[in-house]
Protein backbone atom coordinates (compact mmCIF):
# COMPACT_ATOMS: atom_id res chain seq x y z
CA UNK A 1 0.00 0.00 0.00
CA UNK A 2 2.88 2.54 1.63
CA UNK A 3 4.46 2.05 -2.31
CA UNK A 4 1.53 2.50 -4.02
CA UNK A 5 0.98 6.17 -2.47
CA UNK A 6 4.94 6.78 -2.91
CA UNK A 7 4.37 6.23 -6.58
CA UNK A 8 1.21 8.09 -7.06
CA UNK A 9 2.54 10.94 -4.82
CA UNK A 10 5.99 10.58 -7.01
CA UNK A 11 3.98 10.57 -10.16
CA UNK A 12 1.79 13.67 -8.92
CA UNK A 13 5.32 15.33 -8.16
CA UNK A 14 6.54 14.83 -11.78
CA UNK A 15 3.45 15.95 -13.95
CA UNK A 16 3.26 19.25 -11.46
CA UNK A 17 6.83 19.80 -12.44
CA UNK A 18 5.94 19.34 -15.94
CA UNK A 19 3.19 21.29 -16.23
CA UNK A 20 4.98 24.19 -14.42
CA UNK A 21 7.96 23.70 -16.98
CA UNK A 22 5.39 23.91 -19.77
CA UNK A 23 4.02 26.96 -18.09
CA UNK A 24 7.61 28.26 -18.22
CA UNK A 25 7.77 27.22 -21.23
CA UNK A 26 4.49 29.38 -22.13
CA UNK A 27 5.74 31.60 -25.27
CA UNK A 28 7.36 34.72 -23.87
CA UNK A 29 5.79 38.06 -24.97
CA UNK A 30 6.68 38.98 -28.53
CA UNK A 31 9.53 41.77 -28.22
CA UNK A 32 8.02 45.22 -29.42
CA UNK A 33 8.96 46.19 -32.91
CA UNK A 34 10.98 49.33 -33.69
CA UNK A 35 8.49 51.42 -35.94
CA UNK A 36 10.72 53.58 -38.37
CA UNK A 37 9.15 55.96 -40.95
CA UNK A 38 11.19 55.95 -44.00
CA UNK A 39 10.70 58.94 -46.31
CA UNK A 40 12.56 58.08 -49.44
CA UNK A 41 13.44 60.39 -52.14
CA UNK A 42 11.44 58.56 -55.49
CA UNK A 43 12.26 55.54 -57.76
CA UNK A 44 14.44 58.03 -60.39
CA UNK A 45 17.68 55.84 -60.60
CA UNK A 46 19.10 52.53 -60.75
CA UNK A 47 21.03 53.86 -57.40
CA UNK A 48 18.06 54.93 -55.36
CA UNK A 49 16.33 51.59 -56.35
CA UNK A 50 19.07 50.03 -54.86
CA UNK A 51 19.29 52.44 -51.89
CA UNK A 52 15.24 51.30 -51.31
CA UNK A 53 16.34 47.56 -51.36
CA UNK A 54 19.05 47.91 -48.45
CA UNK A 55 16.38 49.28 -46.37
CA UNK A 56 13.41 47.01 -47.25
CA UNK A 57 16.11 43.70 -46.52
CA UNK A 58 17.27 45.64 -43.84
CA UNK A 59 14.18 46.97 -41.69
CA UNK A 60 12.39 43.56 -41.61
CA UNK A 61 10.36 41.81 -38.45
CA UNK A 62 12.70 39.01 -37.93
CA UNK A 63 15.16 42.15 -37.53
CA UNK A 64 13.30 43.93 -35.10
CA UNK A 65 11.53 46.50 -36.84
CA UNK A 66 8.11 47.57 -38.76
CA UNK A 67 8.94 49.77 -41.44
CA UNK A 68 7.04 52.42 -42.84
CA UNK A 69 7.70 53.24 -46.09
CA UNK A 70 7.70 56.32 -48.03
CA UNK A 71 8.33 57.29 -52.28
CA UNK A 72 8.00 61.45 -52.69
CA UNK A 73 8.54 60.56 -56.20
CA UNK A 74 11.25 63.30 -56.15
CA UNK A 75 8.89 66.41 -53.97
CA UNK A 76 10.04 68.20 -51.43
CA UNK A 77 6.45 68.61 -50.31
CA UNK A 78 5.50 64.66 -50.27
CA UNK A 79 8.62 64.09 -48.06
CA UNK A 80 7.65 66.73 -45.48
CA UNK A 81 3.85 65.00 -45.86
CA UNK A 82 5.10 61.78 -45.11
CA UNK A 83 7.43 62.85 -42.11
CA UNK A 84 3.69 64.51 -40.46
CA UNK A 85 2.32 60.97 -41.35
CA UNK A 86 5.21 59.52 -39.14
CA UNK A 87 4.38 62.08 -36.39
CA UNK A 88 0.71 61.16 -35.95
CA UNK A 89 1.54 57.44 -36.18
CA UNK A 90 4.02 58.10 -33.23
CA UNK A 91 7.09 56.12 -35.02
CA UNK A 92 9.83 55.11 -32.74
CA UNK A 93 12.64 56.55 -35.59
CA UNK A 94 12.08 58.93 -38.59
CA UNK A 95 14.63 58.45 -41.36
CA UNK A 96 15.01 61.09 -44.02
CA UNK A 97 16.84 60.80 -47.39
CA UNK A 98 16.29 64.58 -48.27
CA UNK A 99 15.71 65.36 -51.72
CA UNK A 100 17.45 68.52 -51.18
CA UNK A 101 19.10 70.54 -48.48
CA UNK A 102 16.90 73.24 -47.30
CA UNK A 103 13.49 73.68 -46.31
CA UNK A 104 13.19 71.10 -43.64
CA UNK A 105 12.86 73.59 -40.08
CA UNK A 106 9.32 73.78 -39.46
CA UNK A 107 8.95 69.96 -39.91
CA UNK A 108 11.97 68.61 -38.12
CA UNK A 109 10.64 70.98 -34.77
CA UNK A 110 7.41 69.40 -34.94
CA UNK A 111 9.36 66.00 -34.82
CA UNK A 112 11.60 67.20 -32.25
CA UNK A 113 8.09 68.45 -29.64
CA UNK A 114 6.89 64.87 -30.73
CA UNK A 115 10.11 63.49 -29.02
CA UNK A 116 10.61 61.25 -32.14
CA UNK A 117 14.61 61.10 -32.91
CA UNK A 118 15.23 61.99 -36.78
CA UNK A 119 18.27 60.25 -38.85
CA UNK A 120 19.35 61.70 -42.14
CA UNK A 121 20.36 58.98 -44.66
CA UNK A 122 21.87 60.02 -48.13
CA UNK A 123 21.32 63.60 -48.73
CA UNK A 124 22.09 65.89 -46.28
CA UNK A 125 19.81 69.01 -44.66
CA UNK A 126 21.67 72.52 -43.98
CA UNK A 127 20.58 74.93 -40.94
CA UNK A 128 18.63 72.15 -39.13
CA UNK A 129 22.22 70.30 -37.26
CA UNK A 130 20.48 70.28 -33.68
CA UNK A 131 17.48 69.13 -35.12
CA UNK A 132 19.03 65.39 -36.33
CA UNK A 133 20.84 63.02 -34.70
CA UNK A 134 23.31 62.21 -37.34
CA UNK A 135 23.47 61.53 -41.01
CA UNK A 136 25.26 58.84 -43.18
CA UNK A 137 26.08 58.57 -46.99
CA UNK A 138 28.38 59.57 -49.69
CA UNK A 139 31.19 62.56 -49.73
CA UNK A 140 29.94 64.23 -52.88
CA UNK A 141 32.80 66.23 -52.90
CA UNK A 142 35.23 64.11 -52.84
CA UNK A 143 33.91 62.02 -55.29
CA UNK A 144 33.39 65.03 -57.83
CA UNK A 145 37.13 65.60 -56.67
CA UNK A 146 37.54 61.74 -57.61
CA UNK A 147 36.56 62.34 -60.77
CA UNK A 148 38.40 64.82 -61.86
CA UNK A 149 41.61 63.46 -60.24
CA UNK A 150 40.57 60.60 -62.55
CA UNK A 151 40.08 62.82 -65.79
CA UNK A 152 43.66 64.73 -65.50
CA UNK A 153 45.41 61.22 -65.12
CA UNK A 154 43.93 59.54 -68.50
CA UNK A 155 44.24 62.64 -70.17
CA UNK A 156 47.76 62.63 -69.48
CA UNK A 157 47.65 58.90 -70.20
CA UNK A 158 46.36 59.34 -73.82
CA UNK A 159 48.59 62.52 -74.18
CA UNK A 160 45.59 65.12 -74.06
CA UNK A 161 46.85 66.96 -71.26
CA UNK A 162 47.83 70.02 -72.92
CA UNK A 163 44.90 69.86 -75.50
CA UNK A 164 41.93 72.44 -75.24
CA UNK A 165 39.57 70.24 -73.57
CA UNK A 166 35.66 71.29 -73.63
CA UNK A 167 33.21 69.54 -70.80
CA UNK A 168 29.63 69.24 -70.22
CA UNK A 169 28.83 69.06 -66.46
CA UNK A 170 25.11 67.24 -66.90
CA UNK A 171 24.37 68.46 -62.85
CA UNK A 172 21.86 66.30 -60.57
CA UNK A 173 18.37 67.54 -59.04
CA UNK A 174 19.72 71.32 -58.18
CA UNK A 175 19.39 71.70 -54.19
CA UNK A 176 20.85 67.85 -53.52
CA UNK A 177 23.60 67.38 -51.96
CA UNK A 178 24.52 65.02 -54.58
CA UNK A 179 24.84 67.67 -57.41
CA UNK A 180 26.20 70.45 -54.54
CA UNK A 181 29.21 68.62 -53.68
CA UNK A 182 29.53 67.06 -57.03
CA UNK A 183 29.38 70.14 -58.83
CA UNK A 184 31.84 71.66 -56.97
CA UNK A 185 34.19 69.16 -57.58
CA UNK A 186 34.10 69.30 -61.26
CA UNK A 187 33.84 73.14 -60.71
CA UNK A 188 36.87 73.19 -58.80
CA UNK A 189 38.81 71.01 -61.34
CA UNK A 190 37.64 73.38 -64.46
CA UNK A 191 39.24 76.14 -62.92
CA UNK A 192 42.65 74.82 -62.05
CA UNK A 193 43.15 74.07 -65.66
CA UNK A 194 43.58 76.61 -67.67
CA UNK A 195 43.11 74.62 -70.55
CA UNK A 196 39.70 73.05 -69.51
CA UNK A 197 36.59 74.64 -70.76
CA UNK A 198 33.20 74.17 -69.10
CA UNK A 199 31.09 74.47 -72.57
CA UNK A 200 27.52 73.40 -71.11
CA UNK A 201 26.22 72.69 -67.71
CA UNK A 202 22.69 71.76 -66.91
CA UNK A 203 20.21 69.39 -64.60
CA UNK A 204 19.33 66.18 -65.92
CA UNK A 205 17.44 65.63 -62.82
CA UNK A 206 19.38 62.31 -61.92
CA UNK A 207 16.77 60.71 -64.96
CA UNK A 208 18.14 58.76 -67.83
CA UNK A 209 15.25 60.34 -69.98
CA UNK A 210 15.77 63.83 -68.95
CA UNK A 211 19.54 62.98 -69.65
CA UNK A 212 19.57 62.37 -73.01
CA UNK A 213 16.53 65.12 -73.99
CA UNK A 214 19.40 67.75 -72.35
CA UNK A 215 22.53 65.74 -73.90
CA UNK A 216 20.30 66.09 -77.56
CA UNK A 217 19.65 69.57 -77.06
CA UNK A 218 24.18 70.21 -75.67
CA UNK A 219 24.85 68.35 -78.85
CA UNK A 220 22.99 70.68 -81.33
CA UNK A 221 24.23 73.89 -79.32
CA UNK A 222 27.98 72.69 -78.97
CA UNK A 223 30.08 71.84 -81.94
CA UNK A 224 33.07 70.58 -79.81
CA UNK A 225 32.85 68.27 -76.75
CA UNK A 226 35.48 66.27 -74.98
CA UNK A 227 34.69 65.21 -72.13
CA UNK A 228 30.73 64.30 -69.83
CA UNK A 229 30.67 64.36 -66.56
CA UNK A 230 27.35 62.95 -65.48
CA UNK A 231 26.60 63.70 -61.84
CA UNK A 232 25.10 59.86 -61.83
CA UNK A 233 24.79 56.41 -64.03
CA UNK A 234 20.78 56.89 -65.02
CA UNK A 235 21.68 60.25 -66.96
CA UNK A 236 24.94 58.90 -68.53
CA UNK A 237 23.03 56.33 -69.77
CA UNK A 238 20.56 58.56 -71.60
CA UNK A 239 23.85 60.78 -72.98
CA UNK A 240 25.04 57.68 -74.70
CA UNK A 241 22.19 57.14 -76.51
CA UNK A 242 22.17 61.05 -77.69
CA UNK A 243 25.71 60.88 -78.41
CA UNK A 244 25.23 57.30 -80.27
CA UNK A 245 22.31 59.19 -81.99
CA UNK A 246 24.39 62.31 -83.30
CA UNK A 247 26.77 60.11 -85.24
CA UNK A 248 29.44 59.72 -82.32
CA UNK A 249 31.32 57.07 -80.09
CA UNK A 250 30.91 57.35 -76.44
CA UNK A 251 33.86 56.40 -74.61
CA UNK A 252 35.78 57.26 -77.86
CA UNK A 253 34.81 60.31 -79.23
CA UNK A 254 33.65 61.69 -75.41
CA UNK A 255 34.90 60.67 -72.48
CA UNK A 256 32.24 59.66 -70.06
CA UNK A 257 32.89 60.21 -66.19
CA UNK A 258 29.63 59.33 -63.88
CA UNK A 259 28.89 59.00 -60.46
CA UNK A 260 27.39 55.96 -58.85
CA UNK A 261 28.88 53.02 -60.15
CA UNK A 262 26.10 50.86 -60.09
CA UNK A 263 26.03 47.05 -61.88
CA UNK A 264 24.89 48.27 -65.60
CA UNK A 265 27.68 50.82 -64.90
CA UNK A 266 30.09 48.45 -65.12
CA UNK A 267 29.12 46.59 -68.11
CA UNK A 268 29.22 49.69 -70.12
CA UNK A 269 32.64 50.43 -69.31
CA UNK A 270 33.34 46.70 -70.43
CA UNK A 271 31.33 47.99 -73.33
CA UNK A 272 34.00 50.87 -73.95
CA UNK A 273 30.81 53.47 -73.68
CA UNK A 274 31.44 54.91 -70.21
CA UNK A 275 35.28 55.75 -69.50
CA UNK A 276 35.24 55.96 -65.28
CA UNK A 277 32.36 55.67 -62.76
CA UNK A 278 33.22 57.07 -59.31
CA UNK A 279 31.17 55.22 -56.78
CA UNK A 280 28.48 56.41 -54.36
CA UNK A 281 27.19 53.60 -52.14
CA UNK A 282 24.15 52.89 -51.44
CA UNK A 283 23.59 50.64 -49.05
CA UNK A 284 22.31 52.48 -46.02
CA UNK A 285 20.39 49.93 -44.53
CA UNK A 286 23.07 48.23 -42.42
CA UNK A 287 24.47 51.36 -41.86
CA UNK A 288 21.26 53.03 -39.75
CA UNK A 289 20.26 49.82 -38.38
CA UNK A 290 23.37 50.20 -36.25
CA UNK A 291 22.45 53.76 -35.52
CA UNK A 292 19.23 52.57 -34.45
CA UNK A 293 20.21 49.38 -32.21
CA UNK A 294 23.31 51.89 -30.74
CA UNK A 295 20.59 54.70 -29.80
CA UNK A 296 18.12 51.71 -28.23
CA UNK A 297 21.45 50.87 -26.20
CA UNK A 298 23.27 53.75 -25.14
CA UNK A 299 21.18 56.95 -26.14
CA UNK A 300 22.47 60.00 -27.96
CA UNK A 301 25.57 59.60 -26.43
CA UNK A 302 26.46 56.56 -28.35
CA UNK A 303 26.55 58.18 -31.50
CA UNK A 304 30.39 58.51 -32.04
CA UNK A 305 30.09 61.40 -35.05
CA UNK A 306 27.09 63.04 -36.54
CA UNK A 307 28.50 62.55 -40.23
CA UNK A 308 29.23 59.37 -41.11
CA UNK A 309 30.97 58.45 -44.92
CA UNK A 310 30.41 55.12 -46.20
CA UNK A 311 33.47 54.17 -48.45
CA UNK A 312 33.64 54.70 -51.91
CA UNK A 313 36.07 53.48 -54.80
CA UNK A 314 36.78 54.93 -58.13
CA UNK A 315 36.08 52.69 -61.30
CA UNK A 316 37.45 52.86 -64.65
CA UNK A 317 37.61 50.07 -67.77
CA UNK A 318 41.33 48.89 -66.56
CA UNK A 319 39.52 47.27 -63.41
CA UNK A 320 35.23 47.31 -64.20
CA UNK A 321 35.59 43.40 -65.41
CA UNK A 322 37.65 42.73 -62.26
CA UNK A 323 35.24 44.11 -59.92
CA UNK A 324 32.14 43.80 -61.51
CA UNK A 325 31.62 39.66 -60.24
CA UNK A 326 31.79 41.61 -56.21
CA UNK A 327 29.45 44.25 -56.98
CA UNK A 328 26.56 43.82 -54.41
CA UNK A 329 24.29 45.99 -56.75
C1 LIG B 1 23.53 60.03 -53.96
C2 LIG B 1 22.05 60.12 -54.29
C3 LIG B 1 21.84 60.42 -55.75
C4 LIG B 1 22.44 59.38 -56.69
C5 LIG B 1 21.43 59.41 -57.79
O1 LIG B 1 23.68 59.76 -52.59
O2 LIG B 1 21.44 61.14 -53.54
O3 LIG B 1 20.44 60.43 -55.98
O4 LIG B 1 23.72 59.71 -57.15
C6 LIG B 1 20.13 59.48 -57.01
O5 LIG B 1 21.45 58.29 -58.64
O6 LIG B 1 19.08 59.86 -57.80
Amino acid sequence: MKKTVKTLVAAGLMVAAASSMFAAKKKAPAKKLITVGYAQVGAESDWRLANTTSFKETFTEANGYKLIFDDAQQKQENQIKAIRSFIQQDVDYIVVAPVVETGWGTVLQEAKAAGIPVILSDRQMTGVDDLYLCWVGGNFLQEGRDGVKWLEGYLKKIGRDKDEINIVDLQGTIGASAQIGRTQGIEEGIAAHKNWKLVAQQTGEFTQSKGQEVMESILKSTPKIDVVFAENDNMAWGAIDAIKAAGKKPGKDIIIICFDAVHETFNKMIAGEINCAVECNPLHGPRVDEIIKTLEAKGPKGIKSKIQYVVEEVFDQENAAAKLPTRKY
